[in-house]
C-alpha cells in the first residue's frame, strides 16, 4: 500500500526531451517509503495500491516541482562584509579590496572566531531562508577556516545544518579558497598543507563530500589546482572548480581534464573549455548573484554552452562577499533576466542539472519513479512565474523525502 498520494495539482516532472518542463497536467504522484512508488496522470491512478493507511492529499490546483536545489553556497561563514559593499559603492573593486587584506580574508578572521556553535547559529538563518523557498538539497562549501581545524569546523557546521532541519546537505572542502594571512606569498606552501592535512583529513573523516579550487588570478593557478585534484582524487572524492570568473586561465579545461562535476562561474569560459566540458559530461554551473553583485559585465557564453550541449545549473553562491543572496527564487529571475536563460532552462539548472552537479543526477531534480521524494507544491498558474515574480514566495507545501513539511 502506498503512504500518500498527492492529486488535483499540474506536475513538472522536469524529465526532458517531452513536454516543456516535462510536464503532466492534472497529474498525481504516489509516494512509498521516502520514494516516489507512482506519477502520471490523475485519471490513471491504479487505486487498488490506495489503502486505508494511505493519506490522499487532494491540492485543489497548482504546480507540484521537484525540491529545489541549490548547487553551489559558501553559507557557513562568520560576519559580515557590509562594509566592503560600501568601499565598492564608493569605486572600490573586488580586487583592490582582496589585495589590500579584504574580501575572504576578511571572513577568514570571522569564521576562525567563531565556535562552532555561533557559525551554526550564524549560518543556519541563511538556510531558513532558502528552504521557506522550497530548496531540499543544498551543497555547502568550506573555504573560509584555510587551516585543518578550522576547515573541518566549517564542514562539521555544514553536516549539522543537514541532521537539525529537512535539507540534504552536500559538503564541498574548498580550502584552497584564498591563501590565509600566515602564508601570505607562500601559495605553495599553503597548498602543501592542503594536500598533505586538510584533504587526507576531510575525507577519513567523511566531512566532506567532493572538493573545490578557485582558479584565478587572485586565486590559484593551474599548478597549484592540479595538485589540489590530484590529491581530491588520491582519496576518492571528486572534484569541482571556481573557474573564468575575472579571467580566463583555462580552468574549465582542467576541471573537465579531471571529470569535474561542474566548473562554476565562467563567465570568461572560451569554446576550448565549453568543448571539453561537453566532452567530460561536466556541468556549468552559473552564478547570477555574483555577476549582478559584481556589477560584471562579461556574461557567461550561454550560446556556446547550448550549441555544445553543456547542461547549465544556476545557484545563489550565498557568500559574504559576492553573492550575499539567500534567495534561489531570485537566482532563478536573475538567470533568466540576466544571463537569458529561458525559464525552463532556469528551473532545469535548480532541479536536474543542479542535482548532476551534486553527483544526485540518477536519485534527485526529476520526479519519476524510484526517485527521491523531495517536491514543492506551489501557488502558481505556470512554471515560469517561479523565475517571472520577484519577493513573493509560491510556496505552498514542501515534501522532503515523502514527509509533508510543516509550512
Ligand atoms: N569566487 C567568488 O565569487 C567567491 N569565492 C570565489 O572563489 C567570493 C567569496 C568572498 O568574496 O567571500
Ligand atoms: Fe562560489
Amino acid at each position: 500500500m502506498w503512504d500518500s498520494v498527492w492529486r488535483n495539482a499540474d506536475i513538472a516532472t522536469m524529465q526532458p526531451g517531452g513536454e516543456a518542463f516535462g510536464a503532466i497536467r492534472d497529474g498525481a504522484i504516489a509516494l512509498k517509503d521516502g520514494r516516489i512508488a507512482w506519477i502520471g496522470l490523475a485519471r490513471d491512478l491504479p487505486a487498488g495500491n490506495i489503502g486505508p493507511e494511505t493519506a490522499v492529499h487532494d491540492l485543489g490546483g497548482g504546480w507540484i516541482t521537484p525540491g529545489l536545489i541549490d548547487c553551489h553556497t559558501h553559507l557557513v561563514y562568520g560576519g559580515s562584509r557590509a562594509h566592503e559593499f560600501e568601499l565598492r559603492l564608493n569605486g572600490a573593486s573586488y580586487e583592490e579590496i582582496a589585495r589590500a587584506g579584504g574580501g575572504i580574508v576578511s571572513t577568514v578572521a570571522a569564521t576562525r572566531q567563531a565556535d562552532e556553535e555561533e557559525l551554526l547559529r550564524q549560518s543556519e538563518r541563511r538556510l531558513r531562508a532558502l528552504l521557506a523557498e522550497g530548496v531540499t538539497t543544498i551543497e555547502i562549501k568550506s573555504g573560509y577556516g584555510l587551516d585543518p581545524g578550522n576547515e573541518l569546523k566549517c564542514l562539521r557546521v555544514a553536516r549539522r545544518l543537514g541532521e537539525r532541519y529537512p535539507v540534504r546537505v552536500r559538503t564541498t572542502l574548498l580550502a584552497a579558497h584564498a591563501v590565509p594571512p600566515e602564508f601570505k606569498g607562500n601559495a605553495d606552501g599553503y597548498i602543501d598543507l592542503v594536500c598533505r592535512e586538510i584533504i587526507p583529513e576531510a575525507a577519513s573523516s567523511g566531512l566532506a563530500d567532493a572538493v573545490d579550487a578557485f582558479c584565478e588570478t587572485i586565486g590559484f593557478d593551474a599548478a597549484q589546482t592540479r595538485r589540489v585534484f590530484d590529491t581530491a582524487k588520491k582519496h576518492g572524492l571528486p572534484v569541482k572548480l571556481h573557474a573564468e570568473q575575472l579571467s580566463n586561465m583555462n580552468g574549465a579545461a582542467l576541471a573537465a581534464e579531471y571529470g569535474a562535476l561542474s566548473a562554476d562561474h565562467l563567465e570568461h569560459l572560451d569554446e576550448a573549455g565549453a568543448k571539453a566540458m561537453a566532452q567530460a559530461g561536466t556541468v556549468a554551473v552559473l552564478l547570477p548573484g555574483a555577476f549582478y553583485v559584481l556589477r560584471e559585465t562579461k556574461l557567461p557564453p550561454v550560446d556556446l554552452l547550448r550549441r555544445h550541449g553543456v547542461r547549465m545549473a544556476v545557484s545563489t553562491d550565498c557568500n559574504p562577499g559576492t553573492s550575499p543572496v539567500s534567495s534561489l527564487l531570485l537566482i532563478l529571475n536573475m538567470a533568466c533576466t540576466l544571463f537569458r536563460l529561458t525559464p525552463e532552462e532556469a528551473l532545469a539548472g535548480v532541479t536536474r542539472h543542479a542535482a548532476a552537479a551534486l553527483g544526485l543526477g540518477e536519485s534527485h531534480g526529476i520526479l519519476a519513479p524510484g526517485r527521491a521524494a523531495d517536491f514543492v507544491v506551489w501557488d502558481i498558474d505556470r512554471p515560469a512565474a517561479l523565475a517571472y515574480q520577484i519577493g513573493l514566495n509560491p510556496c505552498r507545501q514542501v515534501v522532503f523525502g515523502g514527509r509533508p513539511l510543516r509550512h
